[in-house]
């Protein structure tokens, strides 16, 4: 834990968005840092002492306590894994600040990750699944289908199939947004092509995604 930091915790559901930063903490702290499973299913989310660290009610929220004992509350997937990247920089998850090609593409990929891509997963996952039955729309979902198969796959399938990594050969915090996305992405039947399997295998390997994964069993409950 770098000197300005005095400890991390993570308000988390099993699968959701927050297994992105779950999964980044695990790789740069291992299994030093708390977390708080919020019930999204029945609510907690809505709490009052929630709201005041995330007024959008979702998770992952990050609270970072610092040594004076001031907590800031951090709300935003895509914010966490860079903030965390670079508080963390030993560990090599992102390019050097003085890297500017590499970190032009790293930060890149990452906002494509959080919000462009994250924003067709979502309404696929609004319009098939969440919103009460009479106002989802079927055509919303299957234009969002369409465009991640016809515009976002294709991509992520050149980069990875000149890469083993989202950014190049090395893992990195963007690996966190997008891998976490192709497996999102794979429950609702997209990128299914070989070069992802053979992705989603490759993270599949590393400790922190399987300690990020481990309570996947208990989504819905
Ligand atoms: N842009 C936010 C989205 C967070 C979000 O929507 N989280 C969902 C779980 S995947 C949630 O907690 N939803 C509960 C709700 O909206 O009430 C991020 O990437 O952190």
């Amino acid at each position: 834990m770098p000197d300005q930091i005095k400890s991390i915790k993570l308000y988390h559901y099993p699968l959701s968005r927050s297994v992105r930063t779950k999964w980044m903490l695990h790789e740069v702290l291992g299994e030093d840092f708390e977390v708080e499973r919020v019930p999204l299913l029945q609510g907690g989310q809505f709490s009052e002492a929630f709201l005041d660290k995330n007024p959008n009610h979702g998770v992952p929220v990050l609270d970072v306590t610092y040594p004076d004992s001031t907590t800031q509350s951090l709300f935003e997937s895509g914010a966490q894994l860079i903030w965390l990247a670079d508080s963390y920089s030993e560990k090599g998850l992102a390019p050097a600040l003085d890297d500017v090609r590499g970190r032009a593409d790293y930060l890149q990929m990452m906002h494509f990750g959080g919000s462009w891509m994250d924003m067709m997963l979502w309404q696929i996952r609004l319009n098939e699944d969440l919103l009460p039955k009479k106002v989802r729309s079927p055509a919303l979902a299957q234009f969002n289908r369409d465009k991640l198969k016809n515009e976002v796959e294709p991509q992520l399938e050149r980069r990875l199939g000149e890469h083993d990594h989202i950014c190049g050969d090395h893992f990195s915090a963007a690996d966190c947004m997008i891998g976490h996305n192709v497996g999102w992405a794979r429950a609702y039947g997209l990128c299914l092509a070989p070069v992802f399997d053979a992705y989603r295998s490759r993270l599949a390997k590393r400790e922190a995604f399987k300690l990020a994964y481990a309570d996947a069993d208990s989504f819905g409950t």
